[in-house]
């Protein structure tokens, strides 16, 4: 799984994905700063199962800070989209090529309204974000749509000849979009599209259709990003009209409090509502300023910068993803070399122990035998939907490497 980070430019995307992976990715005031994308490992954040289950983990993985699991997952920064990018436009289909692997994406806004649609710095409040929300949302549809449409008479009249399905056909031009043929069929039913027909299908049908599997393939959650600047709050409440999920962020605040944390001045786990100053009388009168800056305009007001709450929203809101430990003694919930819950997997709602045998290695997904429920020591079938928090065993033909 991989979430992507997009927006207009200029709304802090980069900085939120610095943030977020410790990265070091330039970032500036201006327009199209990043060309190229960024990609890198974040973390989600969950309470780890070690707390429940009364033992000290060893993790391998990933990394436990006082009960906190922090879970490697990916992320991408790509370039700022500009109105008829899927014409070409700014740096246009680049950024759309960049972005196809995600699964879901986190669409940073520019809540202050301090930038105007092609990321230019405009006075404060002087720019309604709600229109990028839209915007950003059609130039992905339209992307989509040139796809489809691209040899479509051949392709609807082959369907209609009944050689080949279209939601197939359709699947295979959106191939590597991470999309799959059961979106595409779900889509097709919901607008109750006549399979049989597609040479009737309007333009705006087919509009329609890529817009509702870009809805399914690829679901949004709303950074509203600046929040600390003065005319966001109000932007912020009006965000949330648009019945996507909004998330008040600060990026440059995260960075600033992971850089410090970095450094060993500051106290803080990414996602905490507040964060503790190691030693005050080592600080500058300059840190000072921007530390009371961040507790007033960000901590105070709205609880924590968001940049925690919107990686994990993506993952457990929108991707439905569960966290699951394998072990291989289910006794001692350790590794062979007995360290205890070494792994935390993210793995998708509905997954199941053979799948996750799978993501451990091909060869035990292979030579898969059955699993065991560690906590509960029953045995457990290649179908067992698996749980949030379970701790497993793969029991297999094949011994792991
Ligand atoms: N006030 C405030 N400014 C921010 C915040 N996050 C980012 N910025 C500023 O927004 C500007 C743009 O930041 P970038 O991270 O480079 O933005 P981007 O969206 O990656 O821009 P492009 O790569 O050009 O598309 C910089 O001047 C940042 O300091 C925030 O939380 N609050
Ligand atoms: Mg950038």
């Amino acid at each position: 799984m991989i979430v992507g980070v997009i927006g207009k430019p200029n709304t802090g995307k980069t900085t939120f994905f610095n943030a977020a992976t410790l990265s070091h990715a330039p970032m500036a005031s201006y327009p199209f700063t990043t060309i190229n994308p960024n990609v890198g490992i974040a973390y989600l954040r969950v309470d780890c199962v070690h707390k429940e289950l009364g033992v000290k983990d060893n993790p391998v993985n990933s990394i436990c800070i006082n009960g906190t699991r922090l879970i490697p997952v990916e992320l991408v920064d790509v370039a700022g989209l500009v109105p008829d990018a899927w014409k070409g436009r700014g740096l246009g289909n680049k950024f759309l090529d960049d972005v196809r692997r995600a699964d879901a994406l986190i669409h940073v806004v520019d809540a202050s309204g301090g930038t105007d649609e092609e990321g230019r710095i405009v006075a404060l409040g002087t720019h309604d974000p709600l229109l990028d929300v839209d915007f950003i949302e059609r130039e992905f549809d339209l992307w989509l749509l040139q796809i489809v449409k691209r040899d479509w008479q051949r392709i609807s009249r082959t369907a209609e000849a009944g050689t080949e399905k279209i939601s197939s056909m359709i699947a295979e031009r959106l191939s590597g979009l991470s999309i799959t043929e059961k979106q595409i069929i779900e889509s097709m039913d919901a607008l109750k599209l006549i399979r049989e027909k597609p040479t009737l299908w309007t333009e705006e049908d087919l509009f329609n259709l890529c817009r509702s599997i870009r809805n399914t393939s690829k679901p949004m959650i709303i950074a509203a990003n600046k929040a600390d600047l003065s005319t966001s709050a109000k932007n912020i409440e009006r965000l949330k009209v648009k019945k996507r999920l909004v998330i008040p962020c600060a990026a440059e605040a995260e960075l600033l409090l992971r850089r410090a944390t970095e450094k060993g001045l500051v106290e803080y786990i990414p996602g905490d509502s507040s964060f503790r100053i190691v030693n005050p009388d080592k600080l500058t009168s300059e840190q000072k300023k921007a530390f009371d800056l961040v507790n007033d305009k960000v901590f105070k007001a709205y609880g924590n910068t968001g940049v925690q709450q919107i990686i994990n929203s993506a993952y457990f809101d929108l991707l439905k993803s569960i966290v699951v430990y394998p072990v291989e003694d289910e006794k001692k919930l350790s590794d062979k070399t007995g360290r205890v819950l070494p792994d935390a997997y993210v793995m998708r709602e509905g997954s199941t122990a053979r799948d996750l045998a799978y993501k451990i290695h091909t060869d035990l997904g292979e030579g898969f035998l059955y699993a065991i429920d560690a906590k509960k020591g029953t045995r457990l079938s290649a179908d067992y939907i698996l749980e949030d928090k379970d701790v497993i065993k793969i029991v297999s033909t094949a011994k792991r490497g």
